[in-house]
Protein backbone atom coordinates (compact mmCIF):
# COMPACT_ATOMS: atom_id res chain seq x y z
CA UNK A 1 0.00 0.00 0.00
CA UNK A 2 1.49 3.58 -1.13
CA UNK A 3 0.49 6.75 0.65
CA UNK A 4 0.33 9.88 -1.84
CA UNK A 5 3.18 12.55 -1.79
CA UNK A 6 1.43 15.93 -2.05
CA UNK A 7 3.25 19.42 -1.87
CA UNK A 8 2.63 22.69 -1.15
CA UNK A 9 4.14 25.92 -2.55
CA UNK A 10 3.69 29.54 -3.14
CA UNK A 11 5.77 32.69 -2.52
CA UNK A 12 6.14 34.02 1.32
CA UNK A 13 2.90 34.06 3.37
CA UNK A 14 0.81 32.68 0.70
CA UNK A 15 -1.01 30.12 3.32
CA UNK A 16 0.40 26.81 2.99
CA UNK A 17 0.80 25.74 6.81
CA UNK A 18 -2.60 27.07 7.21
CA UNK A 19 -3.85 25.29 4.37
CA UNK A 20 -1.80 22.10 5.39
CA UNK A 21 -3.33 21.96 8.62
CA UNK A 22 -6.74 22.19 7.47
CA UNK A 23 -6.25 19.30 4.96
CA UNK A 24 -4.41 17.18 7.64
CA UNK A 25 -7.84 17.82 10.21
CA UNK A 26 -9.77 16.91 7.69
CA UNK A 27 -8.21 13.52 5.81
CA UNK A 28 -7.66 12.61 9.84
CA UNK A 29 -11.51 13.31 10.28
CA UNK A 30 -12.10 10.92 7.45
CA UNK A 31 -9.75 8.36 8.81
CA UNK A 32 -6.91 8.40 6.39
CA UNK A 33 -3.63 8.26 7.35
CA UNK A 34 -1.40 11.46 7.14
CA UNK A 35 1.35 13.33 8.18
CA UNK A 36 2.05 17.04 7.66
CA UNK A 37 5.59 18.03 7.42
CA UNK A 38 7.80 20.82 5.81
CA UNK A 39 11.11 21.49 3.61
CA UNK A 40 14.01 22.56 4.78
CA UNK A 41 13.38 20.35 7.77
CA UNK A 42 11.03 17.68 8.50
CA UNK A 43 13.60 15.41 10.02
CA UNK A 44 16.24 16.51 13.01
CA UNK A 45 19.19 16.36 11.03
CA UNK A 46 17.09 18.34 8.50
CA UNK A 47 15.66 20.98 10.80
CA UNK A 48 19.33 21.54 11.71
CA UNK A 49 20.42 22.45 8.33
CA UNK A 50 16.86 24.23 8.08
CA UNK A 51 18.00 26.63 11.19
CA UNK A 52 21.60 27.26 9.33
CA UNK A 53 20.26 28.19 5.77
CA UNK A 54 17.28 30.84 7.44
CA UNK A 55 19.82 32.35 9.80
CA UNK A 56 21.75 33.61 6.52
CA UNK A 57 24.65 31.80 7.49
CA UNK A 58 25.28 30.43 4.36
CA UNK A 59 24.12 33.66 2.26
CA UNK A 60 27.67 34.67 1.68
CA UNK A 61 28.25 31.09 -0.18
CA UNK A 62 25.97 32.24 -2.68
CA UNK A 63 22.94 30.18 -4.19
CA UNK A 64 24.38 27.38 -5.10
CA UNK A 65 26.01 26.35 -1.90
CA UNK A 66 22.20 26.92 -0.23
CA UNK A 67 20.81 24.67 -2.90
CA UNK A 68 23.71 22.05 -2.04
CA UNK A 69 22.16 22.84 1.60
CA UNK A 70 18.80 22.76 0.93
CA UNK A 71 19.35 19.60 -1.33
CA UNK A 72 21.71 17.58 1.72
CA UNK A 73 18.32 18.20 4.09
CA UNK A 74 15.93 17.03 1.68
CA UNK A 75 17.92 13.58 1.19
CA UNK A 76 17.63 12.67 4.97
CA UNK A 77 14.18 14.10 5.20
CA UNK A 78 13.35 11.40 2.11
CA UNK A 79 14.85 8.78 3.58
CA UNK A 80 13.63 9.10 7.15
CA UNK A 81 10.51 10.53 6.96
CA UNK A 82 8.75 10.57 3.54
CA UNK A 83 9.52 6.94 1.99
CA UNK A 84 9.26 5.14 4.91
CA UNK A 85 5.75 7.05 5.78
CA UNK A 86 4.61 6.48 2.32
CA UNK A 87 5.76 2.60 1.87
CA UNK A 88 3.24 1.92 5.23
CA UNK A 89 0.36 3.51 3.17
CA UNK A 90 0.60 6.82 4.86
CA UNK A 91 -0.41 10.21 2.67
CA UNK A 92 2.01 13.06 3.05
CA UNK A 93 1.47 16.56 3.13
CA UNK A 94 4.59 18.45 2.53
CA UNK A 95 5.13 22.13 2.85
CA UNK A 96 7.86 22.97 0.15
CA UNK A 97 9.80 20.31 -2.16
CA UNK A 98 11.92 20.33 -4.86
CA UNK A 99 10.05 23.23 -6.71
CA UNK A 100 11.51 25.68 -4.18
CA UNK A 101 15.10 24.66 -5.62
CA UNK A 102 13.71 25.08 -8.64
CA UNK A 103 12.17 28.78 -8.27
CA UNK A 104 14.51 30.23 -5.06
CA UNK A 105 17.88 29.05 -6.05
CA UNK A 106 17.55 28.39 -9.88
CA UNK A 107 15.14 31.51 -11.38
CA UNK A 108 15.68 34.02 -8.83
CA UNK A 109 18.89 32.82 -7.38
CA UNK A 110 20.02 32.08 -10.78
CA UNK A 111 21.93 29.03 -10.74
CA UNK A 112 21.38 27.35 -13.95
CA UNK A 113 18.83 25.09 -14.58
CA UNK A 114 21.32 21.98 -15.39
CA UNK A 115 22.69 21.86 -11.91
CA UNK A 116 19.13 22.04 -10.34
CA UNK A 117 18.15 19.48 -11.91
CA UNK A 118 21.12 17.06 -11.30
CA UNK A 119 20.42 17.83 -7.79
CA UNK A 120 17.05 16.76 -8.23
CA UNK A 121 17.89 13.75 -9.81
CA UNK A 122 20.51 13.23 -6.89
CA UNK A 123 17.66 13.78 -4.22
CA UNK A 124 14.69 12.58 -5.76
CA UNK A 125 16.00 9.65 -7.62
CA UNK A 126 12.21 7.98 -8.52
CA UNK A 127 10.39 9.99 -6.11
CA UNK A 128 7.68 12.59 -7.53
CA UNK A 129 5.12 14.60 -5.69
CA UNK A 130 1.61 12.89 -6.94
CA UNK A 131 0.33 16.24 -6.90
CA UNK A 132 1.47 19.94 -6.04
CA UNK A 133 -0.47 22.78 -4.98
CA UNK A 134 0.71 26.36 -5.83
CA UNK A 135 -0.92 29.10 -3.98
CA UNK A 136 -0.89 32.03 -6.09
CA UNK A 137 -0.79 35.61 -4.99
CA UNK A 138 0.76 38.72 -4.86
CA UNK A 139 4.17 39.17 -3.37
CA UNK A 140 3.38 42.08 -2.17
CA UNK A 141 0.32 40.60 0.07
CA UNK A 142 2.04 37.25 1.10
CA UNK A 143 4.92 39.24 2.08
CA UNK A 144 2.90 41.68 4.54
CA UNK A 145 0.48 38.68 5.82
CA UNK A 146 4.30 36.89 6.79
CA UNK A 147 5.37 40.33 7.96
CA UNK A 148 1.76 40.55 10.51
CA UNK A 149 2.35 36.74 11.37
CA UNK A 150 5.63 37.76 12.69
CA UNK A 151 5.08 40.70 14.60
CA UNK A 152 2.16 39.08 16.36
CA UNK A 153 4.72 36.21 17.36
CA UNK A 154 8.06 38.52 18.06
CA UNK A 155 10.07 36.60 14.96
CA UNK A 156 12.23 38.38 12.20
CA UNK A 157 12.01 38.26 8.69
CA UNK A 158 14.36 35.02 7.56
CA UNK A 159 17.09 35.07 5.33
CA UNK A 160 14.53 34.71 2.06
CA UNK A 161 12.24 37.07 3.42
CA UNK A 162 14.46 39.86 3.54
CA UNK A 163 15.56 39.85 -0.14
CA UNK A 164 13.85 42.62 -2.61
CA UNK A 165 10.41 42.52 -4.16
CA UNK A 166 12.06 41.83 -7.54
CA UNK A 167 13.18 38.52 -5.96
CA UNK A 168 9.73 37.39 -4.67
CA UNK A 169 7.86 39.04 -7.92
CA UNK A 170 10.42 36.36 -9.83
CA UNK A 171 9.24 33.63 -7.46
CA UNK A 172 5.54 33.93 -8.56
CA UNK A 173 6.81 34.27 -12.16
CA UNK A 174 8.53 30.64 -11.23
CA UNK A 175 6.26 28.63 -9.87
CA UNK A 176 3.64 29.70 -12.27
CA UNK A 177 5.98 28.75 -15.11
CA UNK A 178 5.92 24.95 -13.08
CA UNK A 179 2.80 24.86 -12.92
CA UNK A 180 2.74 25.67 -17.00
CA UNK A 181 5.45 23.17 -17.10
CA UNK A 182 3.90 20.45 -15.18
CA UNK A 183 -0.08 20.01 -15.69
CA UNK A 184 -0.81 16.76 -14.79
CA UNK A 185 1.01 17.07 -11.66
CA UNK A 186 0.15 21.23 -10.38
CA UNK A 187 -2.89 22.30 -9.40
CA UNK A 188 -2.85 26.65 -8.87
CA UNK A 189 -4.99 28.28 -6.68
CA UNK A 190 -5.73 31.75 -5.93
CA UNK A 191 -4.23 32.32 -2.72
CA UNK A 192 -5.93 35.54 -2.12
CA UNK A 193 -9.14 34.19 -1.27
CA UNK A 194 -10.26 33.37 2.54
CA UNK A 195 -8.86 30.60 4.08
CA UNK A 196 -12.50 28.94 3.58
CA UNK A 197 -12.47 29.29 0.11
CA UNK A 198 -8.66 27.92 -0.64
CA UNK A 199 -9.33 25.40 1.46
CA UNK A 200 -12.52 24.55 -0.49
CA UNK A 201 -10.64 24.69 -3.58
CA UNK A 202 -8.36 22.41 -2.45
CA UNK A 203 -10.06 19.96 -1.44
CA UNK A 204 -11.99 20.18 -4.57
CA UNK A 205 -9.05 19.38 -6.87
CA UNK A 206 -7.42 16.67 -4.62
CA UNK A 207 -11.02 14.69 -5.07
CA UNK A 208 -11.20 15.15 -8.85
CA UNK A 209 -7.48 14.43 -8.93
CA UNK A 210 -6.75 11.72 -7.03
CA UNK A 211 -9.25 8.69 -6.63
CA UNK A 212 -8.53 7.96 -3.28
CA UNK A 213 -9.78 10.81 -1.93
CA UNK A 214 -13.17 10.75 -4.98
CA UNK A 215 -16.41 10.16 -2.84
CA UNK A 216 -15.47 11.72 0.21
CA UNK A 217 -17.71 14.65 1.83
CA UNK A 218 -17.03 17.68 -0.53
CA UNK A 219 -18.82 20.39 0.92
CA UNK A 220 -17.76 20.93 4.51
CA UNK A 221 -15.39 23.35 5.63
CA UNK A 222 -13.92 23.33 8.91
N1 LIG B 1 13.39 27.67 0.47
C1 LIG B 1 12.81 26.48 0.82
C2 LIG B 1 14.32 27.75 -0.56
O1 LIG B 1 14.86 28.81 -0.84
N2 LIG B 1 14.64 26.60 -1.25
C3 LIG B 1 14.09 25.39 -0.94
O2 LIG B 1 14.43 24.38 -1.58
C4 LIG B 1 13.14 25.32 0.14
C5 LIG B 1 12.52 24.01 0.50
C6 LIG B 1 11.34 28.45 4.17
C7 LIG B 1 12.18 29.36 3.31
O3 LIG B 1 13.13 28.59 2.61
C8 LIG B 1 13.05 28.89 1.24
C9 LIG B 1 11.66 29.39 1.02
C10 LIG B 1 11.33 30.10 2.29
O4 LIG B 1 11.78 31.43 2.22
P1 LIG B 1 9.47 29.01 5.88
O5 LIG B 1 9.47 29.71 7.19
O6 LIG B 1 9.10 27.58 5.87
O7 LIG B 1 10.87 29.21 5.22
O8 LIG B 1 8.66 29.95 4.90
P2 LIG B 1 7.35 29.74 4.11
O9 LIG B 1 7.27 28.35 3.57
O10 LIG B 1 7.26 30.84 3.11
O11 LIG B 1 6.26 29.86 5.23
P3 LIG B 1 5.35 31.04 5.64
O12 LIG B 1 4.87 30.67 7.01
O13 LIG B 1 5.98 32.38 5.45
O14 LIG B 1 4.16 30.99 4.63
P4 LIG B 1 2.93 30.05 4.51
O15 LIG B 1 3.09 28.78 5.24
O16 LIG B 1 2.66 29.96 3.05
O17 LIG B 1 1.76 30.91 5.16
P5 LIG B 1 0.94 30.72 6.52
O18 LIG B 1 -0.06 29.68 6.37
O19 LIG B 1 1.93 30.63 7.63
O20 LIG B 1 0.19 32.11 6.54
C11 LIG B 1 0.89 33.34 6.75
C12 LIG B 1 -0.06 34.31 7.50
O21 LIG B 1 -1.17 34.62 6.66
C13 LIG B 1 -2.40 34.22 7.28
C14 LIG B 1 -2.01 33.21 8.36
O22 LIG B 1 -2.94 33.21 9.42
C15 LIG B 1 -0.64 33.72 8.80
O23 LIG B 1 -0.76 34.74 9.73
N3 LIG B 1 -3.20 33.60 6.22
C16 LIG B 1 -4.16 34.27 5.55
N4 LIG B 1 -4.61 35.55 5.65
C17 LIG B 1 -5.60 35.91 4.78
N5 LIG B 1 -6.14 35.08 3.84
C18 LIG B 1 -5.72 33.79 3.72
N6 LIG B 1 -6.24 32.98 2.80
C19 LIG B 1 -4.67 33.36 4.60
N7 LIG B 1 -4.00 32.18 4.74
C20 LIG B 1 -3.12 32.35 5.72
Amino acid sequence: MTGRFITFEGGEGAGKSTQIERLQRRLSGLDFKVIATREPGGSPQAEKIRSFILGGEAKHMGPFAEALLFTAARIDHIDTVIIPALANGVHVLCDRFADSTKVYQGISGQVSRSLIESLEQVALKSLRPDMTFILDLPAEIGLSRAGERQAGKGERADRFEQEDIAFHRALREGFLAIAKEAPDRCVVIDATQDPDDVERAIWTALQNRLPDFAGTRVSHVA
